[in-house]
């Protein structure tokens, strides 16, 4: 069976989709789960690469925990959000609630064997995050920064771990 560990090491060598500095959001507790997202997107990615038993097992456990992080990762930022009063908020947690659906829906498909294309997901997956990262996610970061120009931006609402988990 291959180990989480053994999937981070090939993920090092290959990545899939890489992180780059055009996507911060300019807040390190959000970039730093964005990273991670990225890093569990190239794992899925090797998991495809590997296709054999041990590889899909491991795609099942990586997909359950990208599903537990993305709601993690989404439940920051929208408290965030909440928190800076950002005017974008509903339209931006709509994005993020139809993400989780189709995410769970394909979680599901892979779970009983059919109709699932590994490789597509993982494609999906990567489209699906780098435009949200660089659409909707820079509308708030924008937001922010024109909150600390005009000095009304409490700083504490960006390095506090803003959920429970
Ligand atoms: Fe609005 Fe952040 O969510 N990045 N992703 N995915």
């Amino acid at each position: 069976m291959l180990t989480g560990q053994a999937v981070r090491a090939i993920s090092q060598d290959n990545g899939f989709v890489h992180w780059d500095s055009r996507y911060s959001v300019g807040i390190p507790l959000i970039d730093d789960q964005h990273k991670e997202l990225i890093r569990l997107t190239n794992e899925l990615y090797e998991c495809c690469l590997l296709n054999d038993t041990a590889a899909k097992a491991a795609f099942m456990l990586t997909i359950k925990h990208t599903v537990t992080y993305v709601k993690y990762h989404f439940s920051a930022e929208e408290k965030l959000m909440q928190n800076i009063q950002f005017p974008g908020l509903a339209e931006h947690k709509k994005e993020h609630d139809a993400f989780v659906v189709q995410v769970l829906k394909e979680a599901k498909s892979f779970e009983s064997g059919k109709q699932f294309v590994p490789n597509q997901f993982v494609h999906f997956l990567k489209d699906w995050t780098l435009s949200h990262i660089g659409v909707m996610d820079k509308k708030y970061a924008e937001y922010i920064r024109s909150l600390k120009k005009q000095g009304l931006l409490d700083k504490t609402v960006l390095s506090a771990s803003p959920v429970n988990q």
